[in-house]
């Protein structure tokens, strides 16, 4: 095909031969963009495309999706089960069988000797909805340990929590249609161009067809702030403040919907009283927004017919997480905006199906947002997967940033760790190894063989990724949609559900309980669980997902037999006169009184260290550090700095720099940008044995959730940058 140039030099694409387009669902991000994959006569995957009648994607993709299908030939892929004694032994190839029997062997002596609970299960927001509701099945009803949690702890606890505690249960009440709709949008911690590129060309199509004003909470002038009408840098870890000063001015200039606070909340008269002390004088002084501008947001929030807020990681990974999505729901309760279109505050997701764990996994209670603290929840699943409710624990267990706590004091003894590499993305990575290397047992589950985790793994279990897999996601906006198996798992490796079922077997001898080998099968399982639950999927099938492009969730078995159309965007969870999911169908407004309790800049560590993303890489680029197409616009660690405390420094661009914290130190390549403050650095965490080597996590009392991303650090300049540049190199791993 030629275009552009046409006389000179035309660009020229190359024809890759595709006979043939599968259907899947983009295994990155939570945005959750329908894909297809292109075949050749071969067979082989050799290209990715948008889906054009799909709502969420209308056709695009971003960096990511559109080279989604070199994954499957990807270098580091696991190809054979691998066994050894102690970690730091080379490995030995091995069966299935004999992987399989030393995992189930393992967890029961570790449970034998040191209790049911010393085992812990660590899962993901990576994985398929029906491998998640089978590793649940397994877990809580075969294994029984309380131990199991998500490395979802480190990305959407806060979101949880905070939406528990404002509306009485998760799930987020909004969805990307509400850009359509909304008279202002205030995104706080979200760099959404390059996080969710796709949800935000959504929003900003919106934007420029209906001028609605953008306002971004960011210390950092992401590529979101540079778009903004109004852009607050805010202190970093002081977002409540802020939050209790909108709310002080929003309420003294009786900018508040009163009819709507009485109609759907409780604790009105606390909040009043709380917001009184926040000022915006004295609020500014504390999160560094002048007080002017804090007033023009308030009224600007208020004012609007219709208003929406957006958060991502800038808010739940923080000290204050859980309490700024409280604050964030009280701005929306306050103003009547929940429920009604444009009117909303919708928690972007992060994960590709961080959603569907929360739903699902029965990592902090039991299918389908049923908790293990309800008896009646207990009963309702145990005789629906024919186990004992006793068998059950009471309450929920640890959280997986309290699990390495735990490790350390050698409360937990084995673990399996399934699509998720803690040795790069938990803070204060010393700690963790020295956590890993106590434990008696470690099993890691993962599509590359080459993660730093499985460094401390006695057995390894190679499984297949994306679209080598069946199954169905669920994006921020509680869309199902589905994933097809594309290609094979390369040499031995499988299939999470396969390996799950397989494991199941052995802890399931009699056959008491049923494990369908058919993703499409456990989801019929999932949906005759989920009548009458808030995730309601009964009229749901495998089938109607592909032809719908998604379909948002509830979505009953009485409306499918009625004929009702599958909700197709415009659905939200709470109406405008909305019942909340507390006893009495109402709203909890929360004063949040700030303690200031971050680790923050001082003499010895001058700067901030603020750690996040970049659009081309995924975490710990497993996946996307082999992919020259994203690898090569980001291949080195760097931080960006500001040009002027660079030149104080005397350090140039394209330096190597020493970062210290009180944790450890990294070396990384300087960027001077005044994209950040000038006591301020930012250092993207997608580098092998860096960004976490600093950071120091404090968590958040509610959510458990670590402050990645505030930690007090200071540079050291290098004289010898050879050595340097072959220090940085050699931490490279990919
Ligand atoms: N390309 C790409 N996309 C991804 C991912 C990826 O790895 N790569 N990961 C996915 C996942 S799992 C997640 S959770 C999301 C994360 O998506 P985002 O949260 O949008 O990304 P981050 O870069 O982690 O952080 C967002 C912003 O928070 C800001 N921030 C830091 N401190 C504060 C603060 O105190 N207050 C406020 N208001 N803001 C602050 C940072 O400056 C940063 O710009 O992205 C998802 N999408
Ligand atoms: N400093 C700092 N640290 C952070 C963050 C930050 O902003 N700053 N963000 C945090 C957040 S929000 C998140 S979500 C976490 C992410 O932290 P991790 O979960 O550790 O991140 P990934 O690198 O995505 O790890 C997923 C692993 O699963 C494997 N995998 C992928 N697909 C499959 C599959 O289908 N099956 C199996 N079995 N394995 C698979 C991948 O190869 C990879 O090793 O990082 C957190 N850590
Ligand atoms: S926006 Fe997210 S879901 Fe869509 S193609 Fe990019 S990574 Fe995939
Ligand atoms: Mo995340």
């Amino acid at each position: 095909m030629l275009f552009g140039r046409t006389q000179k030099n035309p660009i020229k694409i190359a024809d890759k031969g595709v006979v043939e387009w599968q259907y899947a669902t983009c295994g990155y991000c939570s945005t959750g963009c329908s894909i297809e994959v292109g075949l050749n006569a071969d067979g082989k995957p050799v290209s990715s495309r948008g889906v054009a009648d799909a709502d969420v994607n209308r056709g695009k993709l971003c960096l990511k999706g559109l080279f989604e299908h070199e994954l499957f030939s990807s270098a580091g892929r696991g190809m054979q089960p691998l066994l050894r004694e102690h970690w730091h032994q080379p490995w030995q190839p091995s069966t299935w069988d004999a992987a399989l029997d030393k995992l189930h062997d393992e967890i029961r002596r570790v449970q034998a000797r040191h209790g049911p609970d010393s085992f812990a299960i660590i899962s993901t927001g990576q994985l398929l909805t029906e491998e998640f509701y089978t590793l649940g099945k397994l877990t809580r009803g075969l294994i029984g340990t309380n131990n199991y949690d998500g490395n979802t702890t480190l990305c959407m606890a806060s979101a949880v929590s905070g939406y528990k505690r404002s509306f009485g249960s998760d799930g987020p009440p909004g969805c990307y249609e509400d850009f359509e709709h909304t008279d202002c949008l205030i995104a706080w911690g979200s760099n959404l161009p390059e996080q969710h590129p796709i949800i935000y060309w959504r929003m900003k199509e919106a934007q420029e067809r209906r001028g609605f004003p953008l306002i971004v909470v960011d210390p950092r002038v992401t590529m979101l702030a540079q778009n903004a009408h109004i852009h607050l840098a805010i202190t970093p870890g002081t977002d409540v403040v802020l939050m209790n000063a909108m709310m002080h001015v929003i309420f003294k200039e009786n900018l508040h919907d009163q009819r709507y606070i009485d109609a759907n909340t409780n604790g009105i008269a606390e909040l009043r009283a709380l917001v009184e002390q926040y000022d915006p004088v004295t609020a500014s002084k504390i999160c560094g927004i002048d007080e002017d501008t804090i007033r023009v947001v308030a009224r600007t929030l208020a004012k609007a017919g219709a208003a929406m807020q957006i958060w991502t990681m800038g808010i739940n990974q923080s000290s204050h997480g859980s309490d700024g999505v409280v604050g964030i729901n009280n701005l929306a309760l306050i103003t009547g905006n929940i429920g009604k279109p444009g009117g909303t505050s919708l928690s972007i997701t992060g994960q590709c199906n961080a959603m569907g764990t929360r739903e699902w996994s029965s990592c902090s209670g039991l299918p389908n947002y049923r908790y293990l603290e309800i008896p009646e929840h207990r009963e309702e699943v145990a005789k629906f997967w024919n186990v004992d409710p006793e068998f059950f624990p009471k309450k929920r267990g640890m959280f997986q940033t309290d699990i390495y706590q735990a490790m350390e004091a050698g409360q937990i003894k084995g673990m399996w760790l399934i699509a998720t590499n803690p040795l790069s993305s938990l803070p204060n990575t010393a700690r963790i190894r020295k956590a890993m290397e106590k434990l008696e047992f470690c099993c890691v589950q993962d599509c590359y063989q080459d993660t730093e985790s499985a460094q401390y793994a006695h057995v390894y279990l190679p499984a297949g990724t994306w679209a080598e897999k069946n199954g169905v996601m669920t994006n921020t906006e509680r869309r199902i949609n589905l994933v097809n198996p594309i290609a094979t798992p390369p040499g031995e490796a499988k299939p999470d559900l396969w390996i799950f079922n397989r494991v199941a077997e052995r802890f399931n001898r009699e056959g008491r309980v049923r494990f369908p080998e058919r993703a499409a099968d456990v989801f019929l399982e999932m949906g005759e669980l989920s009548k009458g639950r808030l995730a309601d999927i009964s009229g749901m099938d495998h089938e109607l997902l592909e032809k719908q492009r998604g379909v948002q969730w509830p979505y009953t078995e009485e409306q499918m037999v009625r004929g009702e159309a599958p909700p197709q965007g415009g659905k939200r969870l709470y109406t405008e006169d909305g019942v909340f999911r507390y006893p009495d169908g109402r709203a909890k407004l929360i004063p949040l009184p700030f303690i200031d309790n971050n680790e923050v800049p001082d003499e010895a560590f001058p700067f901030w260290l603020n750690t996040g993303r970049l659009i081309e890489h995924w975490h710990g680029r497993t996946k996307t550090g082999k992919i020259g197409n994203n690898n090569k616009f980001s291949p080195i660690p760097f931080i960006e700095i500001n040009p002027a405390s660079a030149a104080e420094l005397g350090i140039r661009r394209g330096d190597y720099v020493r970062l210290v914290s009180r944790r450890s130190d990294a070396v990384v390549m300087a960027m001077p940008t005044q994209r950040v403050a000038k006591n301020a650095l930012f250092l993207p965490f997608h580098f092998h044995d860096c960004a976490n080597r600093l950071t120091l996590g404090l968590l958040d009392p509610h959510s458990r959730q670590p402050a990645f991303k505030q930690s007090a650090v200071r540079i050291e300049r290098i004289a010898d940058q050879v050595a340097a540049a072959q220090l940085s190199k050699e931490m490279r791993k990919f």
